[in-house]
Parts: structure tokens; sequence; C-alpha cells
């Protein structure tokens, strides 16, 4: 590693965040080449399906210049996917090093590395890994946890309830938190939640036109919901108890394998408070997003139904702390 290397490929990482959602489910990739010490072209993978980063980099480069380095945030992907082999565009006589931030853990895509070393490229792996992993945390997450990356949202009073005593929610925080929640719905492939939420509040768990809607999946152990809910309107995945058992641990489990398998790389759970509870205890999950609003009723549904103790690390750090008028979201990442 050079001295160099972490600079330009924080100029490759700066690069990649401009893909923004729209890669989406594809990862964020930048890329740079530098001939000379002197950036001579970058790109980034725009939107899903579009040219990758390394073609966007590349394409119009002088073709004369030669002994360049090639700086890119994933590992250069070896497959006929959308699009051609990034590995095609890598000509030895142009670029004879290339540096990248990660390894891509796409097995259908991965496999460049071993490439490049073939074509006699001096190839450096692992420089600002962190970073590449964080910009595309739900990609690696699905491929390398084999589950989808899992965002857990709840809505409390600030004594800590989540419903009143006979289960009504509607409405715990403002508008402008709710429509924070739709949005975040619209980035996610799926959301889930118990039958009990689904016959209390009778929501469309629809992102309410602020994207596309996630597929609903719905946990009914007893076989008991209604079609007259409105979800079903969405044509939602119902998990019953054929094929459950009296283990929520291992129903999470299963219920994520078929996900996986299905390739949804992310859901968001949004309740109850049992549901809630469970996916905490089985420890499956990767963001909690908790919305507080000023609000106090002295009894109802408590947010957590588990047992744990003050010693009991849920291994939580704040991400981010947002304001919605009123009221307060604070987004924990799980270490
Ligand atoms: C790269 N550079 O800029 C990106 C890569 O469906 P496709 O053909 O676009 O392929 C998507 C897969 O390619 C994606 O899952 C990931 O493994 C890799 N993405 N690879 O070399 C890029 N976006
Ligand atoms: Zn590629």
């Amino acid at each position: 590693m050079t001295s160099k290397d972490k600079f330009f490929m924080k100029l490759a990482l700066q690069e990649a965040s401009k893909g923004g959602i729209a890669v989406y489910p594809n990862p964020r990739v930048g890329a740079v080449v530098v001939s000379d010490g002197k950036v001579v072209s970058s790109g980034y993978h725009k939107t899903f399906g579009s040219p990758h980063a390394e073609f966007n980099a590349l394409h119009n480069i002088d073709k004369n210049i030669s002994n360049a380095t090639l700086y890119v945030t994933l590992e250069p992907c070896n497959h006929h996917g959308k699009t051609g082999p990034c590995m095609d565009l890598i000509d030895p006589k142009v670029i004879n090093r290339v540096v990248i931030g990660s390894r891509d853990p796409n097995p259908l895509a991965s496999g460049g590395l071993e490439l490049l070393k073939q074509k006699n490229i001096d190839v450096e792996i692992d420089i600002c890994a962190d970073e590449s992993r964080q910009l595309n945390r739900r990609f690696f997450t699905f491929y390398e946890n084999k589950r989808p990356y899992i965002i857990l949202k709840i809505a409390s009073t600030m004594d800590g309830f989540i419903a009143e005593d006979n289960g009504h929610s509607k409405w715990i925080t403002n508008v402008d938190s709710r429509d924070s929640v739709h949005e975040l719905r619209s980035s996610c492939d799926a959301i889930l939640v118990g039958r009990k939420t689904i016959e209390k509040d009778n929501p469309s768990l629809t992102s309410h036109g602020k994207g596309k809607d996630p597929k609903i999946i719905i946990i009914d152990k007893q076989n008991r919901i209604k079609k007259s809910a409105s979800v079903f309107k969405n044509d939602p995945i119902i998990f019953s108890g054929d094929r459950l058992t009296n283990d929520p641990h291992v129903n999470i489990k299963y219920i994520l394998d078929t996900l996986f398998q299905n390739n949804i790389q992310s859901l968001m759970v949004e309740g109850g408070g049992i549901t809630f509870s469970h996916f905490i205890d089985s420890k499956f999950f990767d963001e909690l997003h908790v919305y507080y609003a000023p609000k106090l009723i002295g009894s109802g549904l408590p947010l957590y139904h588990g047992r744990k103790s003050l010693v009991d690390n849920l291994e939580l750090k704040i991400h981010k702390v947002q304001r919605f008028k009123n009221d307060i979201k604070i987004i924990y990442y799980k270490n």
C-alpha cells in the first residue's frame, strides 16, 4: 500500500456515494483512474441495470497512457449480468495496478481478484474496506449472513408504551414521523408484522406513494387472519401454523431463510410488540429505529415483552438522531 492509496480510495468512495438509492439492490461502487499521481478519470454506478463504475471510469480514458492505477471500491465483477464483466475492461497495457476497497460477497460476480493477478496486474485489497462495507451495509449483510438486512421500527410514548391497553396505537407519533416511516418502507424490499398488528390497526403497510411498496409478510401462527384486512389488496405472504413451530427463534430463522431464497435483501419489521421482542431476543437485526412521541398514557402495551436485566448489552450504538416536530427518532446500529 502506498501512502496515496487511502487518499485516492476516499475519492473513489465519494464517487460511489453519488450512486444513492437508484442503484439498489446493487451496491454503490465508485472508481478513479490515477496516472502519474493525478486523477485522469472517475466514475460510479449510477442506476440499477446501468454500466458499472469501472466502465464509467475507463471507457473514455486515453489508451496511450500506461502504468495507471485503478482504484475501485468493490472487487471488479467477473460475470455477465445486466452488463459485461468489468474484468474485460481492465487492459494491463493501460492499468498495471488495481486497488480494491473490498471483495464482492456476491458469489455470482466475484472472482475478479484472481483474474487480475493472472493478467499480471498488481492487486491491493481491503483499502478503506470498512467504509466500502458501511456504504453497502444491506448488500454485504445479505450475501455474507445469508439473510435480509433487518430494520426494526417501533413507535413509543415517553413512558415506553406502543399502544393503549385495548391495543389501539393510531396515532402515537405525528404526521411527519409517519411520513418518514412511509419513506423507510419504500426503501425496503419487504415489511413484516404479526397478525395482531393487522387486527388492531388494519394498516396498509404501503409506502403511501413515497416510492415502491414493500412485499408484505405476516406471521399468523394460528391461521386466524381475516381476509377482509386492507393488506390483502397487496397479496401478502403469510407464514402460518403449518410452517411454524412453538419456538419464535426457530420461526424467525425459517422466515429469514425463506426471504433470502426469494432475494429479499432488506426487511423492515413493524411490530407489534411481541414480534419486535422476538426479533430483539433472536439478535437477528441490524438497525433499530425508535420513534418517541411526547405522550404519557400510564398503562398500555409495553415496547418490550422479554426479560432482560440492566447488565444485558444490546450492542447498540446511536447512528443518528432526528427530529420530526415534537417527536424524536433514534436510529441505532447493531454492532
Ligand atoms: C462492479 N462494479 O459498479 C458494481 C458491481 O446486475 P448487474 O450486471 O449490474 O450486476 C450486479 C452485481 O455486480 C452486484 O450484485 C455486485 O455483485 C456487482 N456490482 N460490480 O464491478 C460495479 N455495481
Ligand atoms: Zn462490474
